[in-house]
């Protein structure tokens, strides 16, 4: 048996969490392999909207394990918090959670740091959630992190004053007040008492084993390609791996072991933060999109860009991925549109047409070359199946698939889970 992965190929928000949900009753693991509270995965189902940020989205499945891989920085404070929000539900965590001991652990101090770093960029800042994800990351890389493995042991505390001893001199030097730590602090060793009663273990063990006895996983992507450490709008990204690649590193899984690769996107395009957006609007339209596809971030608030789909972008990230199925999500955020514009190409200063996709580093401003489409400009309230699709909703898809060349499994016409249209 293979492990199946499934990923955004834009810049977040793609949808993710609802495809998890709708794909869960076929799995019986489902893990995450990177990011952490930065992310928000949203699942709407019995009227109940869901989300999930470090939880993996097969959590509300009583046959499901659910992992948090040594890839993911995990902050206990949010953990705890999302554990006790979902208490009705009756959830063993005990049982259908595990969590790596090799994970990172976010400190207080790591959400300091990244306010203080984002505030000394000024108007170049990344555009950040503030979770901490970035210098818990760093620190990672630079092999002074903790992990969640470490607070099992004696010197816990020990390691903990070392390192946040580090961290001070740092906010010292960004002249960054430390007078909400003593708060932060109080909370976090709260969290690490409770997070003890949790299933802590060598997650690559169990991930390998499911696979080799048969048993279906899945590995759930957070953010998405374009925000990726080194393929995404550096340095307009985020610091993990979001890509398939990053599913093997972030959870101890060979290459060979992978099988289908789910690739989600929106019907147009969204980002949150800062960084370049070739096909963003400014106009009406967006603001359209914005309003009915209700495009704020779901950890932060914020409003959300948004604009038409890219194709150059969606090849890019299905070549870096490998993706072998595409699921195109919130088809009906355009139902009121009479015209859908898809970005083919890009004009490059010199005049020349190229559909490369290269967000950093060429000094090119990239001009999108649209090509127009009919919109359905229709509600798709009553649609139960793919051939109840308005024609132009079918152009559209097959139109895309003729561009991208991989099939679209799936089309999504609203958030509830009744509200998913298999092709
Ligand atoms: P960070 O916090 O260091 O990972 O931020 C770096 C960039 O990555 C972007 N980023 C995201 N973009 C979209 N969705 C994300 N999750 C939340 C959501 C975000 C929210 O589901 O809506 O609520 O604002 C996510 N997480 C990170 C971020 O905007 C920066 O551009
Ligand atoms: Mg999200």
């Amino acid at each position: 048996m293979k492990m199946d992965v499934l990923l955004g190929l834009q810049w977040g928000d793609e949808g993710k969490g609802k495809v998890v949900d709708y794909l869960a009753p076929d799995y019986e693991m489902v893990a995450r392999f990177q990011g952490g509270p930065n992310a928000g995965h949203t699942l709407e189902f019995d009227g109940i909207k869901h989300v999930l940020h470090q939880i993996p989205s097969g959590i509300f499945r009583s046959n499901i394990k659910n992992i948090i891989g040594n890839g993911v920085v995990l902050d206990p404070v949010v953990l705890r918090k999302e554990i006790e929000a979902l208490k009705k539900f009756n959830i063993n965590f005990k049982e259908n959670l595990a969590i790596s001991k090799k994970a990172t652990i976010i400190l207080p101090t790591h959400k300091l740091l990244d306010a203080a770093y984002e505030k000394s960029k000024g108007d170049k800042k990344i555009g950040s959630t503030l979770k901490g994800i970035g210098p818990t990351y760093q620190d990672k890389i630079g092999r002074v992190a903790l992990r969640v493995g470490d607070m099992l042991a004696p010197d816990f505390e020990e390691k903990y004053n070392d390192l946040v001893k580090r961290h001070q001199s740092i906010l010292d030097y960004y002249q960054y007040s430390l007078k909400n730590l003593p708060a932060l602090e109080e909370d976090f060793f709260e969290a690490v008492a409770f997070f003890k009663s949790l299933q802590l273990v060598e997650t690559e063990f169990e991930v390998n084993a499911a696979i080799k006895s048969g048993k279906r996983v899945l590995a759930e992507g957070a953010q998405g390609s374009l925000l990726d450490i080194d393929f995404g709008s550096y340095p307009f990204v985020t610091s993990s791996s979001t890509m398939t690649a990053g599913a093997c590193t972030g959870l101890g899984v060979p290459p060979s072991s992978i099988g289908e690769v789910f690739g989600i996107f929106k019907a147009y395009c969204t980002r949150v933060g800062s960084g370049p957006f070739p096909t963003e609007l400014f106009d009406a339209d967006g603001e359209k999109m914005r309003r009915e596809g209700n495009e704020f971030g779901s950890t932060t608030g914020r409003a959300r860009r948004c604009g038409w789909l890219d194709i150059p972008a969606l090849k890019y990230s299905i070549m870096i991925n490998g993706v072998t199925q595409l699921f195109m999500m919130k088809a009906d955020v355009l139902n009121n549109f009479e015209e859908i514009k898809i970005c083919t190409g890009y004009e490059l200063s010199d005049g020349s047409i190229t559909d490369q996709l290269a967000l950093s580093g060429t000094g090119q401003e990239l001009r999108p070359v649209y090509q127009n489409m009919k919109g359905w400009n229709c509600s798709l309230d009553t649609v139960q199946k793919y051939d109840d699709f308005p024609k132009p909703l079918k152009d559209y898809v097959v139109y895309l698939e003729s561009l991208l060349e991989v099939p679209i499994r799936m089309v999504s016409v609203g958030p509830d889970r009744k509200k998913t249209i298999l092709k």
